[in-house]
């Protein structure tokens, strides 16, 4: 028996924050989630599975865009075509207590309630599978639903779905919390989880599985994303992974050592961003010189920046630079300078001071024409903007120090 398992496709997910991109890179990136959702339905008629899988954060918002369900549903009519059955239950982010306008699925979609319930299914070949799952009633979901999944009946396989977080796991909203051992307890034959959207195995025998998302929608969200066809026989589990994102998001190291001139640094650069090319996806990089030469700085990355991305616009297997950043070896420490001056001491303490950020760019914030444009900071952006800043100002001041001749 065979199926495919995907989870966290947040289906027509805006790329809030990325409009700066050029045209028609962003627009390829609002199409992304789709293009994923394609991928992935391809594969599953290709390998003619039994069944689908997709659990939970299928749409990005609760109010699931008419556009994000009428093109959830051309996907589903094409397993329908097959015979193909997809099971679906609904997350946090498009939980059923949403404000939507509902769009019918064809009937080959099973969709689970608010309760955890059991769904049987025979298979072309005569295999009864059980599967047994639930979608969220609203978007705050934090009792333990783990609770309520029993084994029910016979059959060959038993499989549970779960839209929830591993406990102790702090990146996602801790919602269904579970714990590893409470999953084995249920004696279940597969785990298709979803909503912590790195990919990660929690184990092996059962699989324990979190996908991760289909397509990666900021820099966190790096690397080839995708979805598992698992396998399941009598004598046990056989997974392997298929990529469904259409553009990858890229942090790239490159060793700038002995890079003497300008000219060596875009060769350089060059040379790794040709190096990601892959023919039909898009790559988004972020490129980080270490040991390069101290005088190559911010205004150097800048130039930089503008030659790299200047044929790539127009570029179908585009590979679009949008960071480039020196990691020199500071020159400072901070225990030192905080030990030489109470001016040091102070300015760190300032910074350290979670306060203030806001306050600064709140003009920017408010501002009429400008506001619409921003998305707020995350907790750790803001911590880069302050480390950055802090980075400047001590490296302005000790060099105007050493001009001074101090
Ligand atoms: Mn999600």
């Amino acid at each position: 028996m065979k199926f495919i398992h995907a989870a966290d496709l947040h289906l027509d997910s805006p790329m809030s924050g990325l409009s700066h991109l050029p045209g028609e890179i962003f627009e390829r990136l609002q199409e992304s989630t789709f293009q994923a959702l394609k991928t992935l339905i391809d594969h599953a008629l290709h390998f003619q599975v039994d069944f689908v899988i997709l659990a939970g954060d299928l749409f990005d918002l609760d109010d699931r865009s008419i556009r994000a369900q009428i093109r959830l549903r051309k996907e589903m009519e094409r397993l329908a075509e097959s015979g193909i059955p997809c099971y679906i239950v609904f997350g946090n982010h498009d939980h059923l207590g949403g404000n939507w306008t509902h769009i019918e699925m064809p009937e080959n979609v099973q969709i689970f309630g608010k309760e955890v319930e059991v769904k049987e299914l025979l298979t072309k070949e005569g295999t009864a599978v059980h599967l047994y799952g639930f979608s969220y009633p609203v978007r705050h979901v934090f009792e333990r639903k783990i609770a309520d999944y029993k084994k029910k009946g016979e059959a060959d396989f038993h499989i549970g779905i779960l839209h929830g977080n591993l406990e102790g796991s702090l990146e996602h909203g801790n919602y269904a919390p579970f714990t590893l051992q409470e999953l084995l307890d249920k004696d279940f034959d597969y785990w298709a989880l979803g909503h912590i959207h790195k990919r990660t195995l929690l184990c092996k025998q059962p699989p324990v599985v979190y996908p991760g998302n289909t397509q990666g929608r900021n820099r966190k969200e790096e690397d080839e994303k995708g979805c598992y066809l698992v396998t399941l026989t009598e004598s046990g589990a056989e997974l392997k992974f298929f990529e469904t994102s259409d553009v990858i998001w890229r942090d790239i190291t490159i060793d700038g050592t002995g890079a003497q001139s300008f000219d060596d640094l875009l060769r350089l650069c060059l040379t790794a961003l040709n190096k990601e090319r892959r023919e039909g996806k898009g790559i988004l990089a972020r490129l980080t010189f270490n040991n390069a030469a101290p005088g190559f700085n911010d205004l150097s990355s800048a130039e930089l920046l503008e030659i790299l991305q200047d044929d790539e616009k127009e570029e179908s297997s585009f590979v679009w630079p949008y960071s480039v950043k020196f990691a020199h070896p500071p020159l400072w420490n901070k225990e030192d300078l905080a030990g030489k001056s109470d001016f040091y001491s102070e300015l760190f303490a300032i910074a350290d001071e979670n306060t203030g950020i806001e306050e600064s760019l709140a003009f920017l914030y408010e501002h009429p024409n400008v506001r619409r444009f921003l998305r707020s900071l995350h907790a750790e952006e803001i911590e880069e903007v302050k480390e950055e800043a802090v980075q400047y100002l001590i490296g302005q001041l000790l060099s105007w120090n050493e001009g001074a001749g101090l």
